[in-house]
């Protein structure tokens, strides 16, 4: 059976071969649907560790190019400082940031761009907080498509947008947020024909599966949380769907809970679980220090919601100060760099469990979706610049 689309509102279903993002028929949200392949772990030890390694989990046909810069196969790090800080019996980093382009983007990447390039696209596009457009802008290079990038002005960090202008993106940048960028690249997509790579595309959360198989890899078993930033809501989705897959497969035999963490100012979803409503009211001006997640509109809320339902999840939200703590604590205590929004799952878990709302017990593990170096200039905000020195060692010794 070849993988298809199916709406997860009304269930319409479409060929893998068709271009189309949202349910023609009620607007919403698709979803990749394929057999579950029967495959065991011993089998994927044998091969590279990255997303390709669990091939048949992922729906592309037999002979397509492959498009890939060896994405995934991120380390996992026990952090037993940070544990103690957060105040878990185990805490785990999968450290993203060491991807190709420095965030989980990548895996998505490479499966959303080989898919472009199966159903001969020529030109690829997304709208971005900065990850996202960097990721796109290197796999379009790889596979030799031209790229387009809608991004909020003056809100993309800088290592995002170098990594986007440098891999040869056509950038432009637009006087409002995110969700405004991903409305006009939807429209433009759709005028000029480009193949449109957020996380509304449902083939590209495929890749981020992967996230779930390798960490259940490293783990040797399946943790009690995992704890996820949310922004436009696509990660959480899909890594729940890769746990799933798993649990489906038979590959574990139970499944974590999901636990989603967004930035107080940009907190649509949290906003909405804890009203209980069962529709979204998106924030019209979100603010974050982590303009990664600074998302007010997210397109993936319906899958995130699901994920946390159908895991019996946890939400929570956290201040910059909290992110800033967080991301100061990790980088300074374990020897890991994330950016801000990273940060956010850790803060997230250590308040969750100040408020009791977290067993100490549990183990957890906190997605560490990006690079440190993707954001210098925040870095340098919170962090101060170097002593300045003369160049006499006594003047020194006396400084310190
Ligand atoms: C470091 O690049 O949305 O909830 O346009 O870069 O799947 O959106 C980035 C998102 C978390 C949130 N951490 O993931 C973009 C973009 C980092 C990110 C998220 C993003 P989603």
């Amino acid at each position: 059976m070849s993988p298809k689309l199916k709406c997860i509102n009304c269930g319409a279903e479409y060929r893998d071969d068709e271009i189309v993002y949202v349910c023609r028929k009620c607007n919403s949200l698709l979803d990749v649907v394929m057999e579950i392949p029967k495959v065991s772990l011993n089998e994927f030890k044998k091969r590279e560790f990255g997303i390709w390694r669990y091939r048949e989990f992922l729906p592309i046909e037999e002979g397509c190019e492959i498009i890939t810069l060896k994405e995934g196969g991120t380390p996992l790090y026990e952090c037993d400082k940070l544990a103690k800080w957060v105040g878990v019996k185990k805490l785990y980093i999968k450290y993203e940031g060491m991807n190709p382009t420095g965030s989980f983007k990548d895996r998505g990447m490479s499966v959303g761009v080989t898919k472009a390039k199966s159903l001969g696209l020529k030109s690829v596009a997304c709208a971005s907080t900065g990850n996202t457009s960097a990721s796109l802008a290197a796999y379009a290079a790889r596979a030799g498509l031209k790229c387009y990038v809608i991004l909020p002005e003056n809100k993309v960090a800088l290592g995002k947008l170098a990594q986007a202008m440098m891999h040869g993106a056509k950038v432009m940048s637009v006087k409002g947020n995110f969700d405004e960028a991903l409305r006009l690249v939807m429209e433009l997509s759709s005028k000029m024909g480009l193949y449109l790579l957020n996380s509304v595309n449902p083939w590209r959360l495929e890749g981020q599966k992967t996230l779930a198989f390798e960490v259940i890899e490293q783990l040797g078993h399946v943790p009690d949380i995992v704890a996820v930033p949310m922004g436009n809501c696509g990660n959480i989705s899909a890594i729940w769907k890769g746990f799933k897959e798993f649990y489906k497969s038979g590959i574990i035999n139970k499944l974590p809970r999901m636990f989603g963490i967004q930035a107080e100012g940009a907190a649509p979803v949290v906003n909405m679980l804890r009203k209980g409503l069962n529709r979204l009211i998106p924030v019209s001006n979100p603010e974050t220090i982590a303009t990664a997640i600074r998302i007010g509109n997210p397109v993936n809320w319906p899958k995130a919601v699901m994920a946390l339902k159908e895991s019996n999840g946890l939400f929570e939200t956290v201040s910059d100060n909290e992110i800033i703590e967080a991301q100061r604590l990790i980088a300074s205590l374990e020897g890991i760099g994330v950016e801000p929004a990273s940060a956010a799952s850790v803060a997230g878990v250590r308040k969750a469990v100040l408020n009791n709302v977290i067993d100490k017990e549990n183990e957890v593990v906190c997605i560490g979706t990006g690079h440190l170096l993707k954001d210098p200039e925040e870095v340098i905000k919170v962090c101060g610049r170097p002593i300045e020195i003369p160049s006499d060692i006594r003047a020194i010794l006396n400084i310190l």
